[in-house]
């Protein structure tokens, strides 16, 4: 049985004073240890509780699940919550058109409202989240104990380098950090001149923590590089991410701890899914661990969601379990994974992905027949020497096969033709596939300073 008492109440009240001693590897020891039986009783026990409250208090839910016949008392083990219908971004896009300008999901008073937050709206009109201050407290909370669990303790200063905007990521990290005790130093990025602004800061200040996206810091490097700073003078001990895949990228992760000198960890899920921390590396960095009585997470199969075996692939599938301004029960993420129960050896027992999250299934391309995600090439172009760090995949379509151009950029003085000869080499041997290979003088290829675009579709649908 888990000794806590945190079991018992819904939503949970945690001891905003709590912290454990620093020499403590684990924050709540006896959640994150605990055996899968007491696990599952206490996400079982969360379950019913969020699903409850959204049924009591979501016009959204109650629609949604009347539809179906489908009453929260019917759900009693995490086998009949598998039959819970998923909830999709469209959807929440559709109740925001109707019940405009907040949608029918906010199960508390305005007047209740602590923060509004939104996605960026890149791919239609952005949604828009509210949260309650308990909210965000309990949001602090957890994504301090989580951020605890790859080394980060009260001692430590965090430079947060990705915009502070609608953006939940920068805002995460911020309050958890917070929470934890710790300094924060939030630069924010995307300013014209702002990446040469950070190098010089970053010298003086010497934060001990960095947050952002992985293209940002590689991006930041370069910078650092052309003004004659070596990005290890900044002193970085621990280098944290979310938001796009790399982090979770070998090459990627290798060249990141290679340039900085520090741990490059991998975190995130979605802005709906908050606390988006949830998915986070510990110190060993064996892939994420799914924080399971935080957001459960189930990994299902892309065409007829049912959920799939460890071991195998599938789209993750969030419900955070603490949330009551807005509550979301099974929310598609439309990206890909592979999970895995094999233990870490931290101790703890939340399930693992071992390669993070490597796509979205929108970005996922079919070359005669075989699957390509931007993290497969990602993973080779990282690795050879001769390259930079920016990559795009250019998707074209010839008759009726789809062709992929891979343009990347060239650093220092090797043959062209041996290195094109080098990067088809290993792009097949990584993906199966033969790939048309285009090399171009660095600083060609667009930089970002949030989440880089790495797959250019020009394929005309219409033909
Ligand atoms: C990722 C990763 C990752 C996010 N590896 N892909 O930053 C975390 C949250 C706040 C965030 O980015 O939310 P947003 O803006 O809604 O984007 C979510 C998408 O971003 C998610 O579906 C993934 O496709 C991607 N993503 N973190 C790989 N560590």
């Amino acid at each position: 049985m888990l000794k806590t008492s945190l079991k018992q109440q819904w939503p949970p009240k945690y001891d905003l004073q709590y912290q454990p001693d620093v020499n403590e590897k684990y924050w709540y020891k006896d959640i994150e240890t605990a055996s899968k039986e007491d696990l599952d009783e206490l996400i079982l026990f969360k379950v019913k509780n969020v699903m409850k409250y959204a049924y009591e208090h979501s016009g959204f839910y109650q629609r949604k699940w009347s539809k179906v016949g489908l009453h929260p008392n019917d759900i009693n083990s995490l086998k009949d919550f598998e039959q819970v219908p998923i909830t999709t971004k469209a959807e929440v896009r559709e109740d925001l058109e109707e019940y405009a300008p907040f949608g029918s999901n906010v199960c508390i008073p305005y007047s209740d409202v602590h923060r509004i937050h939104g996605t960026s709206g890149t791919t239609g009109k952005p949604t828009v989240f509210s949260f309650g201050k308990e909210d965000w407290e309990r949001i602090a909370h957890q994504h301090a104990r989580i951020m605890w669990s790859f080394g980060m303790r009260p001692s430590d200063l965090m430079f947060i380098a990705s915009p502070l905007s609608l953006y939940i990521g920068s805002w995460g990290a911020l309050i958890g950090a917070e929470r934890l005790g710790a300094k924060t130093f939030p630069f924010g990025a995307g300013q014209a001149g702002q990446t040469e602004k950070a190098v010089s800061w970053l010298k003086e200040v010497k934060p001990t923590v960095f947050y952002g996206t992985p293209s940002y810091a590689l991006y930041l490097a370069e910078k650092a590089v052309e003004l004659g700073v070596d990005p290890k003078e900044f002193g970085f001990r621990i280098l944290f991410f979310s938001g796009e895949p790399g982090a979770g990228v070998p090459s990627t992760k290798k060249k990141i701890e290679d340039l900085f000198g520090g741990i490059c960890i991998d975190s995130g899920t979605m802005a709906e899914a908050t606390p988006w921390m949830s998915n986070t590396e510990c110190e060993h960095r064996t892939g994420v661990h799914l924080w399971q009585d935080v957001v459960y997470t189930e990994v299902v199969d892309q065409h007829s969601k049912a959920r799939v075996p460890y071991g195998q692939e599938g789209v993750p599938v969030y419900t955070p379990l603490e949330r009551t301004s807005q509550p979301v029960i099974r929310y598609w993420s439309g990206d890909l994974t592979t999970w895995t129960d094999e233990p870490c050896q931290c101790g703890r027992v939340y399930p693992r992905l071992p390669k993070g999250i490597y796509g979205r299934i929108d970005d996922m391309v079919t070359v005669r027949g075989v699957n390509v995600y931007a993290s497969l090439i990602e993973n080779v172009v990282r690795r050879i020497e001769g390259l930079g760090e920016e990559f795009v995949m250019v998707v074209t379509r010839e008759k009726i096969m789809d062709e992929v151009t891979v343009q990347c950029e060239t650093v220092g003085s090797r043959d062209e033709n041996e290195l094109r000869q080098q990067i088809s080499k290993e792009l097949k041997r990584e993906t199966g596939v033969t790939f048309v290979v285009e090399l171009l003088p660095l600083g060609t290829l667009e930089r970002t300073q949030f989440k880089a675009k790495r797959v250019i579709d020009k394929r005309n649908f219409k033909e």
